[in-house]
């Protein structure tokens, strides 16, 4: 319990009453457990000013459907991602938003919840048609606040999407094969006091997922008086030592992999052995199953994945996405932050990675959800933090300092999903020239 923490606003009263969806309600399709076909792809479960849909470079689309709730902003639904080459869309994830953004300040003096404890959400920013290049800007119904131009849907080049020159593996026809990706950018902007923070998703025709929350809006002005080796002097001479502090920002991700929610969770770790001899140093890879709920740490060499128990792609391999965390500066100060992932349990009641505003529980962050329980539909949190120590650029506005992960497609197609037609059958038959 965090009973002495200062906040900054309190809106709690009207944020319990509001806490929820708005619109819609979070499906969790419940698939069969086994592979078997899979069912035709339901119509999307919102009404059209909620839909998203975007069909990129090399004939990829990404669907899905939005929602707002007044403590974490925005809400993704039903995410699929089409490549070309399937029938259908793959479902990819039931909801995925923010849960937190906890900021401790170095001093101890303040500590906030971001997201459940400032008014965050009620405080959706209006986006000029500049914010938005080449997007179209959505109406957000943000309850006591009406109407606000307040979400963006655009592209964006992302640089190449691949390359091949030609040599012996291409069959000499002195071909290149290179193109240009794009990306499906959706976001919003939400202050949160004196900082604003961009909420950014990204869909990548190549099937990437990719959030990044970006901090900009001002420093705390009342966090100036980190003169006991805890700030950073951004006035004149030894003046306005602004407090340093830390952005620790969760993500709460519902998997629903080919229209089910029961997912499987595995963790691989690689171990290098030194050289013997004159030899070369050599790799061993191990997978382990993750049964049960697990607050996983970060290591060189490791990641996790969510496996589909649903789907398969045309290889006959089970589906899954991997996590691929951004750069992190995890903080040791609060039992929630000591840990990069967390996997639990499904639980209605499990919203909020700290500060859970829908009740105990049985413990009020996420940490205390990691109970021993068998994973059967995982709920996965990520943990990104930023250590802010400010600078003399920090004034102003801030420019804008990004953390996030992304969730790589491991397996989802036979193939990349932007293979040219010409090379189509090189799928583990490499050309080899002769
Ligand atoms: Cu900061």
């Amino acid at each position: 319990m965090h009973v002495n923490r200062l906040r900054r606003v309190r809106a709690r009263a009207a944020v319990a009453l509001a806490s929820f969806a708005l619109l819609g309600t979070a499906v969790s399709a419940a698939g069969p457990a086994t592979a078997a076909p899979r069912a035709p792809a339901a119509a999307p479960a919102c009404s059209t000013a909620y839909q998203i849909e975007q069909t990129l470079d090399g004939g990829t689309t990404w669907r899905m459907c939005w929602h707002y709730n007044t403590l974490s902003g925005l809400v993704l639904d039903d995410v699929s991602y089409q490549p070309r080459e399937e029938p259908e869309p793959i479902a990819v994830l039931t909801s995925a938003r923010l849960a937190q953004v906890h900021v401790p300040y170095d001093d101890g003096e303040n500590e906030y919840d971001d997201v459940t404890g400032t008014d965050f959400g009620y405080a959706l920013q209006n986006l000029k048609p500049g914010e938005c290049p080449g997007g179209t800007i959505k109406t957000v119904k943000v309850p006591d606040r009406g109407d606000v131009q307040g979400l963006c849907t655009t592209t964006r080049a992302r640089g190449h999407a691949y390359r091949l020159n030609n040599d012996e593996s291409t069959g000499g026809t002195g071909k290149l094969y290179t193109a240009q990706g794009k990306d499906l950018l959706v976001y919003t902007v939400n202050k949160a006091s004196w900082y604003e923070y961009i909420t950014e998703w990204r869909f990548s025709s190549d099937g990437t997922i990719t959030s990044n929350v970006g901090a900009t809006g001002s420093l705390s002005p009342y966090d100036y008086n980190g003169t006991d080796g805890k700030g950073w002097p951004i006035g004149k001479g030894a003046r306005a030592y602004a407090e340093s502090h830390s952005h620790n920002v969760f993500w709460r991700l519902n998997f629903g992999l080919d229209g089910s929610s029961r997912s499987k969770v595995e963790q691989y770790d690689s171990k290098v052995t030194a050289p013997r001899g004159s030899g070369s140093p050599t790799t061993k890879t191990t997978r382990t199953p993750v049964t049960r709920e697990l607050a996983g740490d970060a290591k060189d060499m490791r990641w996790w994945r969510v496996v589909s128990t649903a789907g398969k792609n045309k290889d006959g391999h089970p589906r899954s996405y991997e996590f691929v965390p951004g750069r992190t500066a995890k903080f040791p100060g609060r039992s929630f932050t000591q840990h990069d992932v967390y996997f639990t349990e499904y639980k209605k009641c499990e919203q909020y990675a700290s500060d859970n505003p829908a009740g105990h529980c049985g413990g009020a962050s996420v940490d205390k959800w990691v109970g021993g329980q068998t994973l059967t539909h995982p709920i996965a949190w990520v943990n990104i933090g930023f250590h802010h120590i400010a600078r003399d650029e920090d004034q102003q506005p801030m420019p804008v300092h990004w953390q996030g992960f992304s969730l790589a497609p491991r397996d989802v197609t036979a193939m990349n999903p932007l293979t040219p037609a010409d090379l189509a059958d090189q799928n583990g038959v490499p050309r080899n020239g002769s």
